[in-house]
């Protein structure tokens, strides 16, 4: 229905459309050290698909593994990836080599392109996952670094000549136990996601600058930092570091017209605010947990704009559900985005009445294509995406979300999954047991909370919370870490010795 051409390379439709339709002057990335016009950005990216293609064997179909903050030459590698036909696997900077090493293994990673300042956990990773080969590290400094490779080759590379529905890139999730699902998505989906929610709920133009804080490494970010910028021929900002201390500090240097982050920074940026100048905003953009009607409200009052509250999933590759500026009812997330059809559903599948909560189920032009997982059957229910959460469509349209209707905790829009984090404390010597759930929280929407039965001859004192938290955050991801732990005698359990975490969920929540 969106009418793309059979054979179609989204980094071109993407980057090189701009060149030829006259923006090739115009700014497409800044950050602190680099601005890039689209023709810069788009030799840059030629550079490197010669080197990956030429000199390291990528062919299409191929998936490398990007490590990268937030950085013009993180998006340069990402369009190169596609741009020679292979599939991008991008991590989080976050990330530690034990959670690299799944995705690796996973993905079957031969490949992967780095910024030398995160060689520690991909050197670790290159060790342990038996599939990785080669890592090209950027801005060492080294002869073999990307720079170097890149500064003989070319600035023309003609583009592979991919199908329209050819996989381009692997998005990794964590499932409820932390196993992570690789979502698969076509050249045509990082364009529809544009020319969906973008056009017609967004409306950029080409004189707007983006901002903001998710990673491009999840979705939410990759969209709203990059294609929907680059699909109107506007600019992006990419920050490194993107707390709310850093958007605003950046905000008046930059003079941004649209923002990307989630509810919590916005909350904290109102905080912090102080007299700071944030006027260049024009649209707010909120996701990755429900916004609350009083954060709206807050930032109306104090900014004169309405965030535009959304929800995605890594699963759909980004917003379905949206609030347009026009027609939002503050707390509600808004209609289903041009092109996708929402309902709301009960165990059966069937529509349950208007007021009813229930399953969310959604279908549009992205969906669900976990690879190689037995819970792609979970998710998609006769052609309809299931997303996991609860929600109440009122008798007008709009939905109202209530809840997630499984375990994962969201906490400051990060996905957390308590049976991964339970996995990484139990390997602490003091450790007997422990269950982790999502503790409710007026700022973050959700925390980590660790109920921990000790070992004999342990003391569950404050050193030892310390000393469990500092753990967790050397195992895993520092966000997820528990920022609340509770010492128990003993946890809830089934008959047959299951944990219980419902149980522990009402408990966390008193
Ligand atoms: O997972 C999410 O919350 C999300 C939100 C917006 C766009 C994309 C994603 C993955």
């Amino acid at each position: 229905r969106l009418g793309y051409p059979e054979r179609m390379n989204c980094a071109v439709e993407l980057v090189d459309r701009n060149i030829v339709e006259g923006r090739g002057g115009k700014y497409a990335v800044i950050s602190k050290d680099v601005r890039w016009t689209y023709t810069e950005l788009a030799h840059t990216i030629n550079r490197i698909a010669h080197v990956l293609s030429e000199d390291h064997g990528l062919k299409p179909g191929n998936r490398v593994l990007l490590r990268f903050p937030n950085s013009p030459m993180m998006v340069a590698v990402y369009f190169a990836v596609l741009k020679a036909g292979g599939i991008v696997v991008a991590t989080m900077p976050l990330l530690r080599a034990k959670e690299l090493v799944v995705i690796a293994r996973k993905a079957e990673i031969d490949l992967a392109v780095c910024d030398h300042r995160l060689a520690e956990d991909m050197e670790k990773t290159l060790a342990q996952s038996g599939f990785l080969k080669t890592v090209i590290y950027s801005g060492s400094g080294e002869p073999d670094s990307l720079e170097a490779q890149m500064a003989e080759k070319p600035e023309d590379f003609a583009a592979c000549d991919t199908a329209t529905d050819d996989v381009c890139l692997l998005g990794f999730t964590s499932g409820t136990t932390g196993e992570p699902k690789a979502t698969m998505h076509f050249h045509r989906d990082m364009l529809a996601i544009c020319d969906c929610y973008s056009k017609e709920v967004l409306k950029p133009q080409p004189s707007d600058v983006f901002i903001g804080s998710p990673p491009l490494a999840f979705t939410f970010g990759l969209g709203g930092l990059v294609l929907f910028p680059f699909r109107a021929g506007a600019t992006a900002i990419l920050l490194e570091r993107a707390g709310p201390d850093d958007l605003l500090e950046a905000i008046p240097f930059y003079k941004p017209s649209v923002v990307f982050t989630a509810p919590t920074a916005y909350r904290a940026i109102l905080q912090k605010l102080n007299g700071a100048d944030i006027s260049s905003l024009r649209k707010c953009v909120s996701a990755g947990e429900a916004l609350p009607k009083a954060t709206f409200e807050e930032w109306k009052a104090a900014t004169g704009i309405s965030i535009m509250d959304g929800i995605g999933a890594t699963e759909m590759l980004h917003i379905f559900i949206a609030a347009r500026e026009e027609e939002i009812r503050p707390g509600s997330t808004g209609k289903p985005v041009p092109g996708y059809e929402a309902r709301v559903i009960d165990e059966n599948g069937n529509d349950v009445p208007d007021g009813t909560p229930g399953r969310l189920a959604v279908r549009g032009p992205t969906g669900c294509r976990y690879l190689a997982d037995e819970r792609q059957k979970k998710y998609v229910e006769n052609g309809w995406n299931v997303t996991g959460d609860t929600y109440i469509r009122d008798e007008d349209g709009y939905f109202w979300y209530q809840a997630r209707s499984d375990d994962m905790i969201i906490s400051s829009g990060y996905n957390i999954a308590g049976p991964e984090v339970e996995g990484a404390l139990l390997t602490h010597p003091a450790v007997a047991e422990c269950g982790v759930v999502g503790k409710p929280d007026p700022d973050r929407g959700q925390i980590v909370k660790a109920y921990i039965v000790l070992k004999p001859g342990n003391t569950g004192d404050a050193a030892l919370v310390k000393e469990l938290q500092d753990f967790a955050k050397a195992e895993l991801a520092p966000y997820k870490y528990p920022r609340a732990v509770e010492f128990v005698d003993r946890l809830p359990r089934t008959e047959t010795g299951k944990l219980q975490r419902f149980a522990l969920r009402t408990i966390a929540a008193d």
